[in-house]
């Protein structure tokens, strides 16, 4: 937090939190219930900075690409006034034009066609990963569902479908929690995380190079649309830079918490159990019960008016997912955690131009594991209290015990 605080504009309701401090990171629910309950807009002095925690404030924002713009960045730094932390992404911080084309290729590479060639491999892992789990328990071993399953489902698929080695994949890991916190503010925990950034950056674009990239996997077909002239040589490795930052920390998080949603309400993973097909949908609500991505920034091109709101232009508008996933003015009975749900609507994946992109693959990932689980195991008994891992923009899991009672 900063020592000073920055005055209120008039006639915005004031909620004096910090978004990035320990305690709001370990229990969000009741600050994002206090951000929602002052008004749809709200300043939060701090940082100086406007916030949307109403499901109807965030739509709003993400919908309107034009009036709150990505290419100043998606955290609380504004480029228009500090240098970015790393060369910018060309597609989460940029705007259009230049952001449709670089989306155009990754939406093109992360198709439903795509889902339907790797759903096998995916299915296959998450169920020989479920089977190993529970031989090692057999054999008396404790089991975490956060190293053991979590993190290490999607580091094994995801980069072997970007179509990268396996020597050094936990720099992935590293890269993930650093990015993340960077899109927070210079906080301990920045500080902490940005120590290691030297070597993992050089490992991650190193590994974004053509000649370290498998000849059959997405950061391939990103260096065929090179040699096709849709892009530059030197945009190349900045897109295959984008699966290695999105791909791997988002999915790793969305299966933890899934599973501690699941471990955590024993009758709504019976439910699973017993109806296998529910394992894209409880995946579906894990996302908006506990989101992966608490927050992203928007930046105001010009001045505009939001809900009743006066913004004046280039100021940062900070939208909380997560807490407009637990809206009541949207969602019956919000902070109830049930599998049949169905909860189209949820801003987990963002919503507007920058929606997530990989989200079939993030959905197919979480779909394969669940339903690997759901057919192995028929309880998930906790041993010890989950821990979390505090980041400034990521609802990630340490560690969680569990035993897997087989079916
Ligand atoms: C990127 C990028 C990085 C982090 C997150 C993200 C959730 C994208 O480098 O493009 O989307």
């Amino acid at each position: 937090m900063t020592s000073s605080t920055i005055d209120a504009p008039a006639d915005v309701p004031v909620v004096d939190v910090d978004p990035f401090a320990d305690d709001f990171l370990t229990h969000p629910q009741e600050y994002h219930r206090r951000l929602r309950d002052a008004g749809p807009v709200v300043w939060i002095p701090s940082y100086g900075i406007y916030g949307c925690a109403q499901h109807v404030s965030v739509h709003a924002v993400l919908n309107d690409h034009g009036t709150f713009i990505s290419g100043a960045g998606v955290g609380l730094a504004n480029f228009n006034k500090e240098a970015p932390f790393r060369p910018k992404s060309l597609i989460l911080e940029a705007d259009p034009p230049s952001h449709t084309k670089a989306r155009a290729i990754l939406a093109r590479i992360l198709s439903p066609r795509t889902v339907t060639q790797i759903r096998s491999t995916f299915a296959a892992e998450a169920e020989s990963l479920i089977e190993r789990l529970l031989q090692r328990q057999a054999a008396g071993e404790k089991i975490d569902a956060v190293k053991d399953l979590a993190e290490v489902y999607p580091l094994k698929v995801f980069p072997d479908a970007v179509g990268v080695g396996s020597a050094g994949r936990e720099n992935l890991l590293l890269y993930g929690d650093m990015i993340f916190n960077a899109f927070g503010p210079r906080n301990e925990r920045l500080r902490k995380a940005a120590e290691k950034v030297e070597p993992v950056t050089a490992w991650i674009m190193a590994h974004c190079q053509r000649e370290n990239l498998s000849k059959d996997g997405f950061g391939e077909l990103i260096w065929q649309a090179a040699d096709a002239g849709e892009i530059t040589a030197a945009e190349a490795p900045m897109l295959v830079r984008s699966f290695l930052s999105a791909g791997v920390d988002t999915t790793i998080s969305g299966i933890a918490n899934a599973l501690f949603c699941l471990a955590s309400h024993p009758d709504q993973y019976g439910l699973l159990h017993k109806d296998h097909s529910l394992a894209r949908p409880a995946f579906e609500e894990s996302l908006r019960y506990e989101s992966s991505v608490q927050t992203f920034f928007r930046t105001t091109s010009c001045d505009t008016e939001l809900m009743g709101v006066s913004l004046p232009k280039d100021t940062k508008v900070v939208t909380f997912l997560a807490a407009a996933n637990r809206d009541e003015r949207h969602w019956p009975e919000p902070d109830r955690f049930d599998v049949q749900r169905r909860p189209a609507g949820h801003m987990a994946f963002g919503s507007g131009i920058h929606g997530c992109v990989g989200q079939v693959v993030a959905r197919l990932e979480g779909e394969v594991v669940l339903t690997a689980l759901a057919k192995r195991v028929s309880r998930i008994e906790l041993l010890g209290e989950p821990k979390r891992r505090l980041n400034n923009t990521m609802r990630a899991m340490a560690s969680m015990p569990v035993r897997l009672i087989p079916a």
